[in-house]
């Protein structure tokens, strides 16, 4: 069983969506951006590497949010809660990267515009939002 990991950047009660430029069947669709973790690798040092390499910033690492959502092929995608720490984020594997409310997470959910395993934790996402 592998991990991947995914962040829930928040700043100023807005969380940071990216889109996804593959695999066909997500692509265009918006994620908590992130990664798999490596054999042997701490999940918040992935997070931290996966964010710097796909974002261009350095973040903050806290608590889990949401459950753990089982996806194909044996692979366990957890969230973490985060926070910019040096950089504005710019989408270098992405196609995108925005700033949403809790409001238009909602809408972006209900629309069917964010990746489906993601979409899990919306619940979690807008309390998350809401205590920032
Ligand atoms: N997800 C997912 N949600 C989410 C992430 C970061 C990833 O559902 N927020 C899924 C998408 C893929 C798998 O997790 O099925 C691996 O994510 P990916 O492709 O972002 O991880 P990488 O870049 O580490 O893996 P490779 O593309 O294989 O290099």
């Amino acid at each position: 069983m592998k991990t991947v990991v995914a962040a829930a950047i928040v700043r100023d009660q807005k969380l940071l969506l990216a889109q996804r430029s593959y695999p066909d069947d997500v692509a265009g669709l918006w994620e908590l951006p992130g990664g798999k973790v490596e054999d042997g690798e701490a999940v918040s040092v992935a997070l931290e590497r996966e964010i710097a390499e796909e974002l261009s910033v350095r973040i903050g690492i806290g608590r889990g949010v949401g459950e753990p959502v089982v996806l194909r092929d044996n692979l366990i995608l957890v969230a973490r809660h985060a926070w910019l720490v040096e950089g504005e984020p710019v989408a270098v594997e992405h196609s995108a990267v925005t700033w949403v409310s809790a409001g238009e997470l909602g809408a972006m959910a209900r629309a069917g515009e964010l990746v489906p395993a993601d979409a899990v934790w919306l619940d979690d996402l807008v309390a998350l939002l809401g205590e920032s």
